[in-house]
């Protein structure tokens, strides 16, 4: 303690002075270690299944994974966590998952980070200072009649233990004690931290709450910064709230978005965004561009961003809550998106894929003129770069080697939409060109990402092919399309 002490005084930190008031119990050591040997028996059950396991997505070893956490930067390595359970297929009592990265491509299962106790471990973000990883995450607790949300903080200085500070929890209640009170994400601002957290209003409207402290642990109040003025839903869950290109942005996952009727919002729940201005002085945040929906497959939701080098970096839950699942049958449910880059063009966010993962490719398989009807043959993955001529129809099919379809990749140049019809399921919406006409296609061996134009819209969807994948070009006209194979960059 005296040592300790004595750090403070030397540091001036108040984070160093929180962290000898950590616990780290016994029975949290068994805990932690005891869902290692569970994961490491487990495991040859999900390797003696590869048929959908993902070769460049990070996803969980076996269990449950669905939102990510603490997007971080710490010691060297980019730290990315999850909601995690081990010991289903389906959610349960709620651990975060760990992994770590030098390039944001390639990708290390480090041990379990938080253990369920009286509390689940639900999601939320980290933050360095000076020198300490700091967590800041949602305790839910709950029993047979409601359940409760409260801000705890976990520390680490070596970026794998992870330890619960005794005072939790630091943020007890919402304002007008609403009961969904959870996912925070801190960030500084000058001397000060600030966090957003996700929330439900006594009227049953999504809303983002924002706090201000000096330490971490003492936090205030400032503002209700946004709130659904209309048909945006009731909960509004993972907010994250930056600059981007000189504007504010704030990211919200909101639940129960009730417009339908377009092309937007067809899945379960949605991510989306909401540009404005914003006073610091005042906490006030003022819409200039209203709710714009991020991506337009069938399976994103909930994200995480991370600014490093003047570059805004976000990785998104590759998943829904009503998805089916197959791989369920083999061990393991969930995974995540690749990291995108993104860049805000007039009114519109744009993602681009992380520019490292060209080092995953192999030697060209295609390049050139795909005549109609030609086959390209890849095995369980494949980027395709693909030039679109938007005063033509661009149809491809997107397919298992023993599947008759699957995936109708389309540009119908009546309606300027992109189409993806996954087995009849459409995802669809009109596309202007902004910086280019070629798309980016991902594949892995249970997923698809498209990417048009420079991320000027992007559709992520899970997709589960029977066999290696082929592409073939249903086009009338051939198509110029470059095709490479990606090698592996996440444990089996
Ligand atoms: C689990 O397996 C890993 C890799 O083989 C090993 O390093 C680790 O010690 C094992 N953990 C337990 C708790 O058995
Ligand atoms: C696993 O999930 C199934 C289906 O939801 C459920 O019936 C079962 O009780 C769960 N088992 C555990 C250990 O959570
Ligand atoms: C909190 O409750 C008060 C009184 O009912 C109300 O005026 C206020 O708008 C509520 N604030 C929020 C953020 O819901
Ligand atoms: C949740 O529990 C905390 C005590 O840890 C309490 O202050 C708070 O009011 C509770 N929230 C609700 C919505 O009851
Ligand atoms: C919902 O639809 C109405 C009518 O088309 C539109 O005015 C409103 O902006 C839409 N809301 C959202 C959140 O897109
Ligand atoms: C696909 O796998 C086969 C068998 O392992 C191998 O011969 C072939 O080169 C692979 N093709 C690609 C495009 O990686
Ligand atoms: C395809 O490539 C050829 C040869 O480079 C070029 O002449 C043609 O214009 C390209 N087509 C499109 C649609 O870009
Ligand atoms: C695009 O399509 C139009 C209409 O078919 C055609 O005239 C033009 O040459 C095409 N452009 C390229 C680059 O192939
Ligand atoms: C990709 O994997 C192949 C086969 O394992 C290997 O020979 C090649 O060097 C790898 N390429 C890259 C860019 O890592
Ligand atoms: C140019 C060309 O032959 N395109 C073919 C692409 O595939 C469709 C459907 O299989 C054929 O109808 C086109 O003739």
């Amino acid at each position: 303690m005296k040592i300790l002490k004595v750090y403070s005084v030397i540091f001036s930190v108040i984070v160093t002075a929180l962290a000898c008031e950590l616990r780290e119990t016994n029975e949290e050591i068994q805990s932690k270690r005891l869902v290692e040997e569970y994961i490491n028996k487990t495991r040859p059950v999900v390797l003696d299944n590869p048929r959908f396991r993902l070769h460049y997505h990070i996803a969980p070893p076996v269990g449950w994974m669905n939102d990510p956490a603490a997007f971080s930067y710490y010691k060297e390595n980019y730290h990315l966590f999850y909601q995690y359970y081990p010991f289903n297929t389906t959610t349960g009592n709620t651990h975060w998952g760990h992994v770590i990265s030098k390039d944001l491509v390639t990708w290390t299962q480090l041990p379990i980070a938080l253990i369920p106790e009286e509390e689940l471990c639900f999601s939320g973000s980290a933050i360095e200072v000076e020198g300490t990883l700091v967590l800041m995450y949602t305790a839910h607790k709950k029993n047979e009649y409601s359940f409760n949300e409260t801000q705890y903080l976990a520390f680490s200085n070596d970026g794998v233990v992870f330890n619960k500070y005794v005072k939790n929890p630091v943020i007890s209640f919402a304002n007008n004690n609403s009961l969904d009170f959870r996912d925070p994400k801190v960030w500084k601002y000058g001397a000060l931290f600030y966090v957003v957290i996700g929330s439900r209003s006594s009227d049953d409207k999504g809303r983002v709450l924002l706090y201000k402290s000096k330490d971490m642990e003492y936090w205030e109040y400032i503002s209700e910064i946004a709130k659904n003025n209309g048909d945006l839903g009731f909960m509004w869950e993972c907010p994250d709230f930056f600059e981007l290109n000189g504007r504010f942005v704030l990211l919200i996952s909101p639940q129960g978005l009730t417009n339908k009727t377009t092309d937007r919002y067809q899945n379960q729940y949605q991510v989306g965004y909401i540009i404005g201005t914003f006073d610091y002085a005042t906490g006030d945040f003022k819409e200039e561009v209203a709710f714009q929906e991020l991506d337009y497959g069938h399976d994103f939701y909930t994200t995480q961003t991370l600014e490093r080098k003047s570059i805004r970096y976000l990785i998104a839950w590759m998943g829904s809550w009503d998805a089916m699942f197959p791989e369920r049958e083999d061990g393991w449910a969930g995974a995540m998106t690749i990291t995108r880059q993104l860049t805000l063009n007039g009114d519109r966010i744009l993602m681009k894929p992380v520019q490292a993962i060209e080092n995953l490719r192999g030697p060209p398989i295609f390049d050139g003129y795909l005549e109609p009807d030609n086959i390209i043959s890849l095995n369980q993955t494949g980027e395709l770069i693909i030039t679109v001529n938007v005063t033509e129809d661009l149809i491809l099919n997107i397919r298992g080697e023993n599947d008759i379809s699957l995936i109708i990749l389309k540009f119908d140049m009546a309606t300027k939409k992109v189409v993806l019809d996954r087995n009849g399921e459409i995802r669809q919406g009109e596309w202007k060109p902004i910086l280019s006409t070629s798309w980016r296609v991902f594949l892995d061996a249970s997923s698809i990402e498209v990417f048009c134009g420079e991320g000027e819209m992007t559709f992520t969807s899970r997709v589960y092919p029977n066999g290696m994948w082929r592409v073939v070009n249903s086009s009338v006209k051939g198509v110029n399309l470059t095709a490479y194979s990606l090698n592996r960059s996440v444990p089996l």
